[in-house]
């Protein structure tokens, strides 16, 4: 005689957030916000809003500009340079898959945008701020 049971799984409602950085608002080297803390699951969507800028992970010091092609990993990201052509605003979605800090710039200018401070963090901790990055590129 054959049982047969039947399961009913119940899965945990979980909803994963997006989390909207803009690039180069005003024409300026800036992601806004400047750093963001998320969820695995999450999403970071970055809007591509004025001249032609990358976001892509780099080193938390050290040589942090220019960031290098492909991003500093594991995890990294490297969205290659989207540039904005009349109205079109490329973006870029990064999918968090782990809960370590990983920090972000322009690869634009040989570092110069770098330089300029136009960096970001994802889940930037207590010892590795967002702040302490920021100066870590600006003076690299
Ligand atoms: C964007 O910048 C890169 C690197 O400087 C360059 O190779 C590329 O041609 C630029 N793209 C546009 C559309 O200007
Ligand atoms: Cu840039």
């Amino acid at each position: 005689m054959l049982l047969k049971a039947v399961f009913v799984v119940l899965i945990p409602f979980v909803l994963a957030a997006d989390h909207p950085v803009a690039v180069g608002e005003n024409g300026g080297l800036t992601f806004d916000p400047t750093q963001v803390f998320a969820d695995v699951g999450d999403t970071v969507t970055f809007t591509f809003i004025s001249k032609n800028h990358t976001t892509t992970t780099t080193t938390f010091s050290g040589a942090v500009c220019p960031p290098p092609v492909g991003g500093v990993g594991p995890n990294g990201w490297d969205s290659g340079f989207l540039a904005v052509v009349g109205t079109d605003t490329p973006q870029f979605v990064y999918t968090v898959v782990d809960t370590a800090p990983h920090f972000a710039a322009c690869m634009q200018g040989a570092g110069s945008h770098c330089r300029a401070g136009m960096t970001f963090a994802l889940n930037p901790t207590a010892d590795m701020t967002y702040d302490q990055f920021n100066l870590n590129a600006m003076n690299s």
